[in-house]
């Protein structure tokens, strides 16, 4: 496209080369992290939002010119620039990681008119025409690569053989493997491959195509019809270290408060102050330990943002306050869409100041939502996020303490909005086009910054639509799924590559959005969810009520349980979200995360690793009460049972309705907590330790679970390790918080009580 390489310029980090047709630059921002980019470099990223790397140190140890092109040389890598800015990467020795591939693209027409015609008269699929991008990337294929992340595209674990596209998208029918889009865009995936592991991020917010080698067995492209030429590319040794790379450029979850990982209730909706209470109380009545109630749209009064309804929530703040005492937290619901209607507030304010999106023609463009004809705040512009900021207050002075943004894709009912629409970006006119796949997240970083203004806790955000480095700003959940048991299999692939694209905190609604739930499938949902970080079972207007106590008491104690262990494992979710924002390793991880090497593990869709130390193998198959569970390398114990037993095989595994396969890796020292109905209601002295024979260590980590104090030191960090020969040793290592009084170990049966010295120390003699 660029044609001919005719010469280039080093400046510092940065090589710029000139071509036939255009120019490009190629920065090498670590030794293992290259920027290439060509094309207009006013457009702000929307992800990226520090460039520090590139001002550091020297990086390029070697720029010449060889047969082929240019080569740019780092102490870890280097980079072949040639003809038509073809980027071959490669290991310092000299052997390749990721080529370009140089052949043609083999394009084929798709059906003909009368074909179409026929095709179509019956709803019937058509094949999409393959035709050529205006930016085009296109790598070499060239052996076992397989390709993980894209955010939340539907199918399986590995994508390759598969074709998606950036845009994000909002689609009741339920998803299947077959769907392009879904309501995330996160242009970012790594490759696993036999010369080594790499991670590619297109930083486009224009629609993009992602084919993983469906179109051809030889090559995998991205591509995009506007935009720039803009891509990171990122080599290393493992998954983790690449993910470690694309999270410090596009940034890492915050640590969360604490209540956040308790068990959220939630229904299309709980629409009166007597119905709120009454799912609060059958919560605490029935023991079933909760957090969180989430209001959907109907608290508010005809669905307009920022109001609560007179009649159905007369006193919010009384309501709120009342629930707060006895333990829940309330989320509610904001979509962006604004109803028209004069006299209110928020939408005359806008309409003076020139908040909303408009027409070319500079009329202020109105689609219809749950409101009707609304008009849709334009959050490219730093003062239109400024302006929905301060909106939070009115919720978070009810006593609010999370936001839920929906509908952000934006999604309309009167078709989709045209992409002329004139929209701002950080000041500068853009369109739709351009802003569509980064309007949830300019909502969500609006709203984050909203709450933290408001509140000054770390702000509690969920989002449906999502761009890369959404993660900074908002959690996350699926959308609408169905209570279908394709989609309880759906969910594990999909969280793992959320995971594996940057996004730690997210979850699936659990036993299903739309259509009917069974008592099966809730329990066997709620057996599964109850490790997503985000925990929360939520359901759609029309479907059956599929709270815990739905389906009878058998039911209601099996899922009480699954929430009960939750509870006890929130001090592991606490440390492995600290550890997420020191090094972005999720919470939830595909097998193949940490056992690479294996090929077992490399397409393993119906297991996940909680961090490293636990492995979840749910039955996700309706009237199945046993399965096939493959464990990695080492030794591994029965969660329930504690017997051990030895890696690298497939075992058979007994799985009653009641019984969620779950296994711990020898060697794991797990932080545990007692029960509680919700974080906070007892004042915790003691950490339990379960430990499993082997040897280990891991990092402990508490705070006050809701104030940004730990980042001025305000908090208590711990070093637990065990030995092979029984040896267990703890360290405080930070004593910026209370310390426990004392540790519980337990383990194979036996309970040793220790406390701390004066200078931090314990140990213990466990076996
Ligand atoms: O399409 O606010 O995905 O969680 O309950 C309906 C009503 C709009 C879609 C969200 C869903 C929410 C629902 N919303």
């Amino acid at each position: 496209m660029l044609g001919k390489l005719l010469d280039f310029k080093q400046e510092g980090n940065r090589v710029s080369f000139r071509f036939e047709k255009g120019e490009g630059s190629l920065t090498p921002l670590k030794e293992t992290v290259f920027r290439v980019f060509s094309g207009d470099s006013t457009i702000p990223s929307k992800a990226v939002e520090k460039t520090e790397h590139e001002a550091g140190k020297a990086l390029c140890t070697e720029v010449c010119r060889e047969e082929g092109g240019v080569r740019v040389s780092t102490r870890c890598m280097s980079a072949l620039v040639g003809d038509d800015f073809s980027v071959d990467f490669y290991w310092a020795d000299g052997s390749p990681l990721c080529r370009e591939y140089r052949g043609e693209r083999t394009l084929s027409k798709g059906l003909g008119e009368e074909e179409r015609e026929l095709m179509a008269g019956e709803g019937h699929f058509l094949a999409e025409e393959k035709k050529r991008h205006k930016i085009e990337v296109l790598k070499a294929i060239e052996g076992d690569e397989c390709f993980y992340g894209l955010g939340d595209k539907t199918g399986f674990l590995n994508k390759r053989h598969y074709a998606y596209d950036m845009w994000n998208t909002d689609n009741p029918d339920p998803q299947v493997d077959s769907f392009r889009a879904l309501y995330k865009s996160i242009p970012f995936f790594m490759a696993r491959t036999d010369r080594g592991d790499y991670g590619i991020f297109f930083d486009t917010t224009y629609k993009s195509v992602f084919d993983m080698g469906k179109e051809s067995r030889d090559y995998y492209y991205f591509a995009a019809d506007e935009g720039n030429l803009d891509y990171y590319f990122i080599g290393g040794d493992t998954l983790p270290e690449i993910l470690t790379e694309y999270t410090a450029l596009t940034g890492r979850a915050p640590l969360p408060q604490l209540w956040t990982l308790g068990y959220h209730q939630s229904r299309w909706s709980y629409k009166t102050e007597e119905e709120v209470q009454y799912i609060g109380n059958m919560l605490r009545k029935l023991r079933v330990p909760c957090d969180s109630i989430h209001l959907d749209i109907d608290y508010m009064e005809r669905y307009k943002v920022f109001t609560w309804d007179k009649e159905r929530f007369p006193d919010p703040k009384r309501l709120l306050s009342h629930l707060g005492e006895e333990g829940f937290k309330i989320v509610t619901i904001i979509d962006p869409g604004v109803k028209v209607e004069e006299g209110y507030p928020l939408y005359e304010e806008g309409m003076k100041k020139g908040y909303f999106v408009t027409a070319p023609s500079g009329e202020t463009y109105v689609n219809a939502v749950w409101p009707g004809d609304s008009v849709f705040p334009d959050f490219g512009n730093p003062q239109v996020r400024a302006w929905w900021a301060r909106q939070q207050k009115l919720l978070t002075s009810a006593g609010v303490r999370g936001v839920w943004n929906d509908m952000n894709e934006p999604a309309t009912f009167r078709g989709e909005i045209p992409g002329d629409i004139v929209f701002s970006d950080e000041g500068q006119k853009a369109d739709h086009t351009r802003m569509h796949n980064a309007y949830g997240h300019l909502m969500a970083k609006a709203t984050y910054e909203g709450l933290k203004e408001a509140d000054g806790r770390r702000p509690f955000v969920i989002t449906r639509a999502c761009y890369a480095g959404t993660q900074k700003y908002s959690t996350a959940w699926t959308g609408d799924n169905h209570s279908i048991w394709a989609h309880l299999q759906m969910a594990v692939p999909q969280l793992c590559n959320l995971s594996l694209s940057g996004m730690p905190f997210v979850g699936t609604d659990i036993a299903g959005f739309g259509s009917d739930a069974t008592p099966e499938l809730l329990l066997r949902w709620v057996e599964t969810g109850c490790f997503s970080p985000l925990f929360r079972n939520h359901c759609c207007l029309s479907a059956v009520r599929q709270e815990p106590w739905a389906f009878g008491k058998d039911v209601l104690d099996i899922y009480r349980s699954y929430v009960e262990l939750r509870y006890t494992l929130i001090p592991y979710y606490y440390d492995l979200f600290r550890e997420e924002e020191q090094t972005g390793r999720p919470i939830l991880r595909p097998l193949v995360f940490h056992y690479e090497k294996d090929p077992e593990t490399w397409e393993t869709n119906d297991q996940f690793l909680i961090g490293d130390r636990l492995l979840a193998a749910p039955v996700l198959q309706q009237g199945v009460r046993r399965r096939v569970v493959y464990l990695p390398e080492g030794t591994w114990y029965d969660f329930w049972k504690g017997e051990a037993i030895e890696g690298k095989r497939a075992i058979l595994q007994e799985a009653p309705l009641d019984t969620c396969p779950l296994y711990v890796k020898a060697g794991s020292i797990l932080p545990r907590w007692p029960v509680q109905q919700y974080v906070g209601e007892k004042e915790i002295r003691e950490l339990i330790l379960d430990i499993y024979p082997g040897e280990g260590s891991c990092l402990h980590y508490r705070d006050d679970g809701e104030s940004f104090g730990y980042r001025e030191g305000a908090y208590a960090e711990y070093r637990f390790e065990v030995e092979s020969s029984g040896r267990f040793t703890a360290e405080l290592l930070h004593a910026g918080y209370t310390p426990y009084e004392s540790l519980l170990l337990r383990c194979r049966g036996k309970e040793i009580r220790l406390s701390l010295s004066g200078e931090g120390k314990a140990e213990a003699k466990l076996w």
